[in-house]
């Protein structure tokens, strides 16, 4: 099997949620050659991607979302230990969560994943993070960023729900406040006062850096 067959079939175990064959595809890519990154974008991502475009078209259902997720999941456990830099002094402190009512976390985990990468300390507090778990977490861990992921429409209302909940907590401008998930857009971003938005995980990992180095350059001046 060659590097391109091995990315087709990895994205069609994904799309099945055949776990098992997607780990030893993981592997098999990997032992190939095949960098963490090429398995994300050539072949697990626009997988996954197809298989929201099938629930659209009532093609899939909710249990073959789960399946696949699965799949997906079991792959990114391989990979994070590849992907994430070791040894460096964290550059920041970036606190993520999906907000409360939504339990999606693939894209929330591979933000974690090329955050770290990049040197920053992460903590994830999971999904379904409800607005007064943030704010206890914020003043427990200080940190520099703080992330909402939200991947439904009907749960983008929270990122101004967990806003309201820093600005009665007096933290709004402890932190720098970042959103994303598949829905979200920039004016979305703008229109509930976060910091900033970012459409994938490198733009994410960008965009952190960027931001950190305003507010540190402001806080010098
Ligand atoms: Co659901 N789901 N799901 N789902 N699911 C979507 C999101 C959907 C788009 C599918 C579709 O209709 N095409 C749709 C939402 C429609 C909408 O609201 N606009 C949907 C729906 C409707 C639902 C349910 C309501 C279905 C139902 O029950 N009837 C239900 C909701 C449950 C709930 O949360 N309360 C549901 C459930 C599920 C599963 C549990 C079965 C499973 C989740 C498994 C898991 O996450 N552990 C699931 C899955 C797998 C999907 C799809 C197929 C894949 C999501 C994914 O992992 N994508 C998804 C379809 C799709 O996205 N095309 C879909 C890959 C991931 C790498 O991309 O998540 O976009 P993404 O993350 C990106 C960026 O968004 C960004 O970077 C990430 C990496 O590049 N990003 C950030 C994310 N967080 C960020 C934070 C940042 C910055 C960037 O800063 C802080």
């Amino acid at each position: 099997m060659n590097q391109e067959e091995l990315l087709k079939q990895m994205y069609e175990a994904t799309l099945l949620g055949n776990a098992p064959v997607v780990l030893e595809l993981t592997n098999a890519g990997l032992a190939m050659g095949l960098t963490p990154e090429i398995l994300l974008f050539d072949s697990l991502i626009p997988s996954l991607e197809e298989v929201g475009a099938r629930f659209e078209r009532g093609d899939f259902f909710v249990p073959e979302m789960l399946i696949a997720g699965r799949a997906m999941a079991g792959a990114l456990e391989v990979l994070r230990p590849l992907m994430v830099a070791t040894g460096v002094e964290p550059v920041g402190t970036f606190l993520m969560g999906t907000v409360k009512g939504d339990v999606h976390d693939i894209g929330k985990n591979l933000v974690d994943i090329m955050l770290e990468g990049a040197g920053f300390h992460v903590i994830d507090l999971g999904v379904q993070v409800a607005p007064e778990r943030f704010v206890e977490a914020i003043v427990e861990h200080k940190p520099d960023i703080v992330g909402f992921s939200a991947f439904l429409t009907t749960t983008m209302p929270m990122f101004k729900a967990n806003m309201n909940a820093l600005e009665k907590a007096g933290l709004r401008n402890e932190v720098i406040v970042m959103v994303g998930g598949a829905p979200v857009t920039q004016e979305y971003a703008d229109a509930v006062g976060a910091d900033g938005y970012a459409a994938d995980a490198s733009a994410a990992v960008k965009l952190a850096k960027d931001l950190l180095a305003r507010r540190r350059s402001v806080a010098v001046a």
